[in-house]
């Protein structure tokens, strides 16, 4: 197993029996999950774990008569969290369960020589396939022997535009693998436009605004999966991140291990709502947004008994489009806060600099 070329394929490496996870797998004591357990007194973490739950939204079908509700949930859940589930989305709860279905199925029944015939380029960041990725800090870049590894492996679809989209470059087991794919990418678009539009209207700005403003989505979808995983106390299934495009909505299998940070101190883990999807406010938001709503930095923990499956579908502009604050939030009392940026420099840099939380956004605030 490849496990210093940043190649291993987690799965495997679960799969083998090991009771200890390799040193690359390890995470700094300031990152690792707090487990209600002796030694997390000895973290140096500042953060703390909260219980709290994720709020929901339901969205009546999209119902006219339901709007003005539903806005004001959502503009108090942009504000408060940058994250929440959304009920009554409109989306079959049938092509739900199908997309977990086939994700699982690829990862369980799928033998390694096949999974391998889709594997990424893992030269090129983002590149479509099967893969297992890390994520490293520029400081780690600079210095090869550090280098920490996420415990998971994932699948990552492009979806949309339809000039992206080649299903037959997706795994075709189980047969109906690449249609289930398919449908849940337009699916998914139009709720993301919808969500949007809400979005937007709960700002009091034009339903399009934000569409409007990052253009022809680019929409990829990641199946992840995550191995269970001998010493879940030392690692983190994908390390802390805010997502770069503009909306991002994931679903997940009934295990649990994703967590949202809330206030920048405390971590929520988003206990799994059946047939509920998870919207997430991803970075080209805030900025368009003018900070009105901050992007949600999340991560995913693992645990040692199962194995956990989720999809996220992300929504982001075309590397050429300049995202900026929303004109119409600008004004004498509300000077921009934030630096346009093309959107392809700030995928450049998050893939040159690695995520480490929200640090990319951050980098882009103007002195007030
Ligand atoms: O698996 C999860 O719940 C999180 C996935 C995620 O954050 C991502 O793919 O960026």
């Amino acid at each position: 197993m490849e496990v210093s070329s940043g190649l291993t394929r987690v799965q495997a490496l679960a799969q083998s029996g090991l009771s200890r996870v390799p040193p690359q797998f390890i995470q700094f004591p300031e990152n690792r999950p707090i487990h209600q357990d002796p030694r997390a007194a000895t973290t140096s973490s500042s953060f703390v774990n909260s219980d709290a739950d994720i709020p929901v939204v339901n969205l009546f079908g999209f119902d006219p008569d339901q709007t003005n509700s539903v806005r004001e949930a959502i503009r108090r859940d942009c504000r408060e969290w940058g994250a929440f589930h959304v009920i009554d989305h409109g989306i079959p709860v049938s092509l739900l369960d199908d997309i977990k279905r086939v994700g699982l199925t690829f990862f369980n029944d799928c033998p390694m020589s096949e999974k391998l015939r889709y594997a990424c380029d893992p030269s090129s960041a983002a590149s479509e396939g099967y893969g297992s990725r890390m994520l490293q800090s520029s400081d780690q870049q600079q210095n090869d022997a550090v280098q920490i590894l996420d415990w998971r492996d994932y699948f990552d679809h492009h979806t949309l535009p339809l000039s992206r989209r080649n299903p037959s470059s997706w795994p075709n087991f189980p047969p109906d693998y690449r249609e289930v794919i398919t449908k849940y990418s337009d699916e998914m678009k139009i709720l993301a436009q919808k969500l949007l539009g809400l979005i937007s209207e709960s700002l009091g700005l034009r339903t399009s605004c934000i569409e409007d403003a990052v253009g022809d989505f680019y929409q990829n979808i990641t199946i992840s999966y995550y191995p269970p995983c001998p010493q879940p106390e030392l690692t983190l299934g994908l390390q802390s991140h805010s997502d770069m495009g503009a909306i991002t909505l994931l679903i997940q299998d009934d295990v649990g291990g994703l967590q949202v940070l809330k206030d920048g101190d405390k971590w929520v883990t988003v206990k799994p709502l059946s047939n509920a999807i998870l919207v997430l406010l991803a970075d080209q938001t805030e900025i368009i947004t003018n900070g009105k709503y901050r992007s949600c930095e999340h991560r995913a923990i693992t645990n040692s008994n199962r194995a956990r499956l989720s999809a996220a579908t992300f929504h982001d502009p075309a590397k050429s489009v300049k995202i900026s604050p929303a004109s119409e939030l600008l004004g004498e009392s509300s000077p921009p806060k934030y630096r346009g940026v093309v959107y392809g420099d700030y995928v450049s840099s998050w893939y040159t600099k690695g995520p480490e939380g929200k640090r990319n956004i951050d980098a882009l605030v103007l002195d007030s």
